[in-house]
């Protein structure tokens, strides 16, 4: 892992401001700053993992806490019509932030395949 802190650990931190909608002691959520529907999401852990692909067999706990905090949100923010759950990981995955996080995406009809 590199040693600069990435634009979300900064966010953990309080070093840069983002628009905060729910946090507990493993997790942050937040609006994305650059929207790809009316509502999109991003929860964090604030345990630093870079990517799914670094996880390991003790984090499960956590990533389910990460989905339910998501069922959650989704419930709270009236997305009944459905939603979408992101994990974009690594370079062919359109991962751009090395912090794992996972996208909640809703209130528009989105498209399958995705681009
Ligand atoms: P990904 O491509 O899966 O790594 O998604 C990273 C997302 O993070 C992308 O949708 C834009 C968002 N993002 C990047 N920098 C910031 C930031 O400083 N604040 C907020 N709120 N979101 C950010």
């Amino acid at each position: 892992m590199s040693e600069e802190k990435t634009i979300f650990k900064r966010i953990i931190d309080g070093e840069i401001p983002a628009d905060i909608i729910f946090e507990d002691e493993q997790c942050l959520a937040f609006k994305d700053v650059h929207p790809q529907a009316p509502v999109h999401v991003l929860v964090i852990p604030r345990k630093e993992i870079p990517s799914i692909a670094h996880l390991s067999d003790e984090d499960g706990s956590l990533m389910g806490h990460l989905l339910l905090v998501v069922r959650d949100l989704a419930r709270q923010l009236g997305l009944d019509d459905g939603y979408r759950v992101v994990i974009n990981t690594g370079e062919n995955g359109g991962q751009t932030v090395d912090h794992l996080h996972v996208h909640l995406l809703g209130e528009r009809y989105l498209g399958w395949p995705p681009g």
